[in-house]
This record gives C-alpha cells, sequence and structure tokens, in this order.
C-alpha cells in the first residue's frame, strides 16, 4: 500500500459528470493501492441551506454512486461523515490553530458568499478548516479531488504543520492532493468558462448520474457549440468545444490529443452524436445500478453503518491522542 486516502462528497445538490470523473472514477481506480476511506460529507453540506428530507435521500443517492461506480466496500471505508462525531472535535482544535488570513485567501467561500460576505453562514467561512480535519483525522497522505479542491488540500496541509509546530510533534502527515489531469475540471455544458456544478441552476448545464440515456443525449444535443467547423482543443478560443473533447477523451479513457486528431473535421452534430452514445453507454450500467441501491435503502444503511465503524475505530484512537497533545485531561 502506498499510503492512506481520504476524499468525500457532499450530498448537497445534483451528483453529476464532474463529481464522477473529477473524483469518483479516480477513487476506484486508487482503491487498490492504497488503503482507502471514502465519505458523504454531510456535515459539509449544511453550510448552504437544505431541506433535511432531502438532504437524507442524497446522502443515501451519494452512497449509491460510490458502489454503482465500483468502490469494493470490503476493500474501502464508506461513510456518513455525521456518524463520526470526531470530525467536528478536530476541527475545533483545528480552528484554534489556523490563522484567520489563511482563510480569507479561499477562493471558494469568495466564490459561494459573493457580495453577501456579512449574511454568509461562520460554518461556510470554517468549512476548509473542517475539510482539513476530515483527511487529518485519519492522518491521510493523499487526497483524490479536481482541481478546484486544490487550494483545500493545501490548506489541510498547512494546518498539520501548524498543529506539528505549536505542539512539537510529528504527528500529522503533510497530505498530498492527486489530481488526474485529464478530468481535472470538466466545465458547464452551457458555458465553456464555468465549472460544472450542482448548485448551478440550470438543469442543462450538467450530466447527473441519475439521467436517463434521453435526457444525456438530449443535454449533449443542446450543449453550447460554436462556428467553427470540426472540433479542436483550446480552451481559450474554443472553451465549449474543448470541454467536449476533454468529456469525449476522459469517457472514452483516450489521450486527448488522439481524441482531437480523430474529430478534427467532424461536425458538431456528428460529434455530438458520437458524444452521446459514448457517455450513455459508460454511464447508463452506473445509473441503473444506483437506482437498484436507492430503492433498496436497507442495503446502503449497512454499507454505512459498518463503514462508520471502521472509521471510529481510526477516529477515536487519533482524536484521543490529539486531546492527550493538546492537554485536555482524560475522562
Ligand atoms: N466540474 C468538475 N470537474 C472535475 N471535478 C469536479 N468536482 C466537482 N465538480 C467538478 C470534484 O468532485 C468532488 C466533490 O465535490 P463536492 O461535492 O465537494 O462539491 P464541489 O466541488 O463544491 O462541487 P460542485 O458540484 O461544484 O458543488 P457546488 O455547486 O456546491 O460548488 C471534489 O473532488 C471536486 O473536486
Amino acid at each position: 500500500m502506498k499510503g492512506r486516502i481520504f476524499s468525500g462528497i457532499q450530498p448537497s445538490g445534483n451528483l453529476h459528470l464532474g463529481n464522477y470523473l473529477g473524483a469518483i472514477r479516480n477513487w476506484v481506480r486508487l482503491q487498490g493501492d492504497y488503503e482507502a476511506i471514502y465519505c458523504v460529507v454531510d456535515l459539509h453540506a449544511i453550510t448552504v441551506p437544505q431541506d433535511p428530507q432531502t438532504l437524507r435521500e442524497r446522502t443515501i443517492e451519494v452512497a449509491a454512486s460510490f458502489v454503482a461506480a465500483g468502490l469494493d466496500v470490503e476493500k474501502t471505508t464508506i461513510f456518513a461523515q455525521s456518524h463520526v462525531a470526531a470530525h467536528p472535535q478536530l476541527a475545533w482544535v483545528f480552528n484554534c490553530v489556523t490563522p484567520l488570513g489563511w482563510l480569507n485567501r479561499m477562493t471558494q467561500f469568495k466564490d459561494k458568499a459573493g457580495k453577501k460576505k456579512d449574511q454568509a453562514v461562520a460554518g461556510l467561512y470554517t468549512y476548509p478548516v473542517l475539510m482539513a480535519a476530515d483527511i487529518l483525522l485519519y492522518r491521510a497522505t493523499h487526497v483524490p479531488v479536481g482541481e478546484d479542491q486544490k487550494q483545500h488540500v493545501e490548506l489541510a496541509r498547512d494546518i498539520a504543520g501548524a498543529f506539528n509546530r505549536k505542539y512539537e510533534q510529528d504527528f500529522f502527515p503533510l497530505p498530498e492532493p492527486v489530481i488526474q489531469e485529464e478530468a481535472a475540471r470538466i466545465m458547464s455544458l452551457r458555458d465553456g468558462s464555468r465549472k460544472m456544478s450542482s448548485s448551478d441552476p440550470s438543469d442543462q448545464s450538467r450530466i447527473n448520474m441519475i439521467d436517463d440515456a434521453d435526457t444525456i443525449a438530449q443535454k449533449i444535443k443542446r450543449a453550447k457549440s460554436d462556428s467553427e467547423m470540426g472540433l479542436s482543443y483550446d480552451p481559450e478560443s474554443r472553451p465549449e468545444a474543448s470541454n467536449l473533447l476533454q468529456i469525449y477523451a476522459a469517457l472514452a479513457e483516450e489521450p486527448r490529443s488522439k481524441v482531437e486528431a480523430e474529430f478534427s473535421e467532424t461536425s458538431f452534430a456528428d460529434f455530438k452524436a458520437r458524444l452521446s452514445d459514448l457517455a450513455v453507454a459508460k454511464l447508463e450500467p452506473i445509473t441503473m445500478e444506483m437506482r437498484r441501491l436507492m430503492d433498496d435503502r436497507g442495503e446502503i444503511e449497512k454499507i454505512l453503518a459498518r463503514g462508520a465503524a471502521k472509521a471510529e475505530a481510526i477516529a477515536s484512537d487519533n482524536i484521543a491522542k490529539v486531546y492527550d497533545i493538546v492537554g485536555f485531561l482524560p475522562r
């Protein structure tokens, strides 16, 4: 084993192709090489408003997607963050070693809070501290994420270093992001300069993991294109064409240059038909398995309960050590 990985996805919206290609699929690839811990990060989800019943359903949906995409429940640990109390416990300790200046630099808070910073909840601001706690609670060495989360993993390294220095310990490893370049940033189908995102108000902007074949085909057909003949990869001047090529290459698991050469003289309409066939072929089996698992919640609930017990065993040991290092009196 090359080390331990930790990663998570929020049950906060529509699970989409970006989450799959940028995160979940890499998790499946890495599960044999690392000791792998994967989490449905529901505590993070409530940093923006959530309907409680929908949150429960989406927690099941995200866990179902992990299993449907090929995570092996015997090899990996799959659990819900709120089931292991040590996550917020460690986050509090980290809140007390993290300078405000570090949080002020986080671009995700700026993006999500927008101009209404004073009205944003404190949890949205301290979200990266909780993420550092998620990773370091398991003393994970590697964190597979999409490009958008790189800054947060770097902060987790800084926090680990700050803790180790403050308490003159070598307790936490400095975790490294693992970014699969070929699908590090999947863009919106409606605007090639924006990230495909669960919170985009337009459902046409993303392919949801739960979309059926017709919906996928329709969304790709309506995806924004440009007026040039043939596809080419040039994110600056042809963001939409580049994004569609990147999605094709990632789904086909082929080098982008090969895909670019193959479609350099193909019309958008013909290319979109090919992309749509490929997307359906790759995603449909996962979607069908997700639907089956979501209909049989008992199976997912059992997987989450087992995962929580496995995670808890590591987490309770590490939080006890941290509490001792910090100087809390044993109970
Ligand atoms: N467009 C994307 N391309 C590649 N990777 C992506 N990820 C998300 N969007 C893309 C990766 O998916 C993992 C889980 O993400 P998350 O649930 O923590 O939420 P997020 O990154 O905030 O995703 P969204 O969909 O963009 O949510 P909102 O709209 O709330 O901001 C991460 O590894 C992420 O890199």
